[in-house]
């Protein structure tokens, strides 16, 4: 009944590797060759009145309650994205042409259970296409204790591209070895993580006693269509591709994220491998692709503590 999709694209190597489609909405050359090659940069971002603004409407809008032992809040509503999206647009159009974007507060309130444990973000457009890049704004400098972000350099070329929830994540068997490959990203208030939604990322908890919050704008070529992926659990290889409403990340999380999305047209299906990584596969792909072990801080024994630690995740919609 539903078409197929079989065509293969730009750097098809195997089932599981694939070659992410360049940046095409940055305007700075030097900073989309880095986005491409490496996944992410930094850049001044904000001027200090913006910087002000996000602050007053964080404190407008997000009543967050004091979560015992922490929590990893997502902040987003119409009314959040339309308010940060008036402070930013200035910047994002001084980085960005052709773009559309969706606005959100992130907020880790003081806890060891606030921690963001290893992941890529869902694909939200057809990623044989384009690219997507996260914006990723701090409203207080970011350190050692306030929930720094891991990244691992380059590893956006190591990826699924119909990621969703019902589907393991390509990391599922691997993240115990992955330790040595990220690096800390410490901010300074105002400036801003560009980064290949892609990467492998985590983030530390919270253990500072104020919260600590960070504005994430999701940019995406106007052009393209906002699309979700779907496979029944369960199922075989047959993964649905679904075109959906130009703001369905705003209420995305309203809904259950394990079954069909709402208001969403069924483009048609695709089949793919959907097994997560082994460790000989990622050994080769890491090798090919020139990711090596990092001088990075966090010990292994902190980074595994980290990873079997529950964690608490919730949203306001405020
Ligand atoms: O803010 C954080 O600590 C993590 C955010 C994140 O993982 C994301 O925006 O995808």
């Amino acid at each position: 009944m539903f078409k197929k999709i079989t065509h293969y694209f730009r750097g098809f190597k195997t089932n599981k590797t694939y070659t992410p489609m360049p940046q095409t909405v940055i305007r700075n050359a030097e900073i989309t060759s880095q986005l491409n090659e490496n996944g992410y940069c930094i850049v001044d971002f904000l001027s200090a009145t913006q910087l002000q603004s996000l602050r007053d409407v964080n404190e407008k809008f997000c009543k967050t309650k004091d979560a015992e032992n922490g929590a990893f809040l997502g902040v987003i509503s119409k009314n959040i994205h339309d308010a940060l999206h008036d402070i930013l647009t200035a910047s994002l159009n001084k980085w960005f042409h052709d773009f559309k974007e969706i606005n959100a507060f992130v907020i880790k309130t003081p806890g060891k259970s606030s921690f963001v444990p290893i992941h890529q973000d869902v694909t939200a457009i057809d990623e044989e296409k384009y690219s997507t890049t996260n914006v990723w704004i701090p409203l207080q400098s970011i350190d050692e204790k306030n929930g720094v972000m891991y990244i691992v350099p380059r590893s956006h070329h190591i990826f699924f591209p119909y990621r969703c929830a019902t589907i393991d994540p390509l990391t599922k068997n691997i993240e115990h070895v992955l330790q040595p490959y990220f690096i800390p990203i410490y901010l300074k208030a105002g400036q801003a993580l560009f980064f290949d939604t892609r990467m492998f990322h985590y983030s530390l908890p919270n253990l500072s006693d104020q919260n600590r919050v960070v504005t994430v704008c999701r940019v995406f070529p106007k052009e393209a269509d906002m699309v979700a992926y779907f496979k029944e659990p369960g199922s075989d290889s047959k993964i649905e591709m679904w075109r959906c409403p130009d703001d369905f990340l705003i209420y995305k999380h309203t809904q259950n994220e394990n079954e069909r999305p709402l208001n969403a047209t069924l483009l048609g299906y695709k089949v793919a491998n959907t097994e997560p990584l082994t460790l000989e596969e990622f050994e080769e792909r890491r090798k090919v692709l020139g990711i090596v072990s990092q001088q990075n801080d966090a010990s292994s024994a902190a980074y595994l503590e980290t990873l079997r630690h529950p964690f608490s995740v919730g949203y306001d919609h405020p």
